[in-house]
């Protein structure tokens, strides 16, 4: 098998009306940062051997990328190395451009390249959809845009926005079996010649912020493609086969933490939900990861793409948007600022605990990242401030923030996002509520906090 007659057509689009031009195809590489199990990488890769023309792949920094620190920039570099790498080991160089993507791009790739077509990957995020607008129509030859990072291609699994999980489940599932497919073996190959590009000086890149927030840690997650496989090998050893049952108590270690180098694209969700499904786990556990895996994560790109306002009160079903609007004047038991949030100073030892994991971990537990949510809703003067400040939190400690899943995840718990309305109750209205005795039915809540703060750092192994 090889990549020219493996990647199906439907997996691409066309971002302008351009043809092809005897030139070197260009891999501009953004939200799906590896080598391997790469459609976009893979796409590109045809293109090259239908042109006869070399490939090359470009990355383009943005300088300050919505709110990103350092501790993002370090995992995406340290990835993006090994990426390089690996890329050059099969002839592609990797090249990055600073500045403005809009601008930088073209004009490397007419200048520099003389490019006969670019390849791009998907994401369905406001920011870099503009980038690529512009990209389009500055470039004088066709801009593709491959979905590596979805199973099923978003705008293929459906064109609205789609209400709840129920309702994007069946057609996931119908058009599964033409997606989840195996990666052609081996895979990118046949680019009929090298071009020869300096190696990047990662440490000597400018033009992005390097600054940690404050209290953060360096003791994060590993980064990169091995690391994430790796991580990958031990879950399916020792976390899936209690994923269905025990994956709500954050003490168990029965999630994977695969989220940061899924977001980062050095794992493709493809290649980990047929590592699961072909793992011996129980099939509940099977199912249960790979319906958030695959409907969760596909419905969260699904909401990003058909509705501009991911990220605002706005953008909310109107149901939620009522019932919150008329407990805006409810009086909060508690009032916090968004530094009190940052620096875990409320009165809540749970919410502490969360929010010292986010810090100091780069992660926070996908149980208690709801909880977290709505209790910032409950003790922030209006839920238009509480969705602000959530973003802003989980933006600036998450590693795997600035996703369509965390901004899906924030408006599920706010605001009522594919769920439906509950008993009224103040403040929250019909918002579904959590509180921390509700936690301390299904976890043991004291073990947890006290894993995250008397033992500190060295005690929050999983
Ligand atoms: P596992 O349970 O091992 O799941 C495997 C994978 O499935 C995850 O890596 C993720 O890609 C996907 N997944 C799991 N749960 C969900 C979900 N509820 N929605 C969509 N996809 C899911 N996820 C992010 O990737 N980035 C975020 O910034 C983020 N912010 C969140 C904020 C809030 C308030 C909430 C409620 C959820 C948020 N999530 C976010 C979704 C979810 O909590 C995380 O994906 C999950 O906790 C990551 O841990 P894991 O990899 O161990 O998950
Ligand atoms: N993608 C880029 O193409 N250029 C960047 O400079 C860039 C920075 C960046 C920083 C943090 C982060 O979490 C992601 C970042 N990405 C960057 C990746 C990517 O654009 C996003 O992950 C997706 O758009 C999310 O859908």
């Amino acid at each position: 098998m090889d990549a020219h007659h493996q990647v199906d057509l439907r997996r691409t689009r066309r971002l302008n009306a351009k043809p092809d031009r005897p030139g070197t195809v260009v891999y501009w590489m953004s939200r799906d940062q590896r080598s391997m199990h790469n459609w976009a990488l893979l796409f590109a890769c045809m293109k090259s051997n239908e042109l006869g023309r070399p490939l090359e792949v470009v990355f383009t920094l943005a300088g300050s990328f919505l709110g990103a620190s350092r501790r993002h920039y370090d995992f995406m570099f340290k990835g993006l190395a090994e990426t390089e790498s690996a890329l050059r080991r099969l002839g592609i160089p990797l090249t990055v451009l600073t500045g403005d993507p809009g601008v930088t791009l073209p004009a490397y790739a007419i200048e520099q390249t003389g490019a006969g077509a670019v390849v791009t990957d998907f994401s369905p995020l406001r920011l870099p959809r503009s980038w690529k607008t512009r990209v389009a129509e500055a470039l004088p030859c066709a801009l593709y845009e491959v979905d590596a990072h979805n199973i099923v291609p978003a705008w293929l699994a459906s064109t609205k926005q789609e209400y709840a999980a129920r309702t994007i489940r069946p057609k996931l599932h119908a058009l599964a079996p033409a997606f989840l497919t195996p990666f052609p073996e081996p895979e990118a190959r046949f680019q009929p010649s090298a071009i020869d590009r300096p190696p990047v000086h990662w440490e000597q890149l400018g033009g992005w912020p390097r600054q940690d927030p404050p209290d953060g840690s360096s003791d994060l997650l590993l980064p990169g493609q091995q690391a994430g496989e790796e991580r990958l090998r031990q879950f399916i050893g020792q976390g899936l086969e209690g994923y269905a049952v025990r994956r709500n108590d954050p003490n168990s270690g029965c999630v994977s933490r695969l989220s940061p180098y899924l977001h980062f694209g050095q794992l493709s969700a493809q290649h980990v939900a047929l590592s699961v499904a072909g793992s011996p786990a129980a099939a509940e556990n099977r199912e249960a990861f790979i319906e958030e895996l695959f409907i969760r994560r596909e419905l969260a790109d699904n909401f990003c793409l058909n509705n501009d306002r991911y990220d605002h009160l706005d953008g909310m079903p109107e149901w939620a948007r009522s019932t919150l609007a008329n407990h805006g004047q409810d009086r909060r038991e508690h009032l916090y600022t968004v530094e009190q949030f940052e620096h875990a100073e409320t009165h809540d030892p749970l919410w502490n605990a969360a929010q010292t994991e986010l810090v100091r971990t780069g992660l926070m537990h996908g149980y208690l990242r709801m909880y977290w949510a709505k209790k910032i809703l409950e003790w922030s003067p209006s839920p238009t401030s509480a969705f602000e400040i959530a973003i802003v939190l989980n933006d600036r400690y998450a590693l795997d923030g600035r996703d369509p899943n965390g901004y899906t995840g924030i408006a599920w718990s706010i605001a009522g996002l594919h769920d439906r309305p509950w008993f009224e109750r103040p403040v929250y209205g019909k918002i579904r509520y959590m509180n921390a005795s509700g936690c301390a039915r299904k976890f043991d809540v004291v073990r947890y906090i006290r894993r995250m703060t008397d033992l500190g750092l060295a005690g929050i192994g999983w």
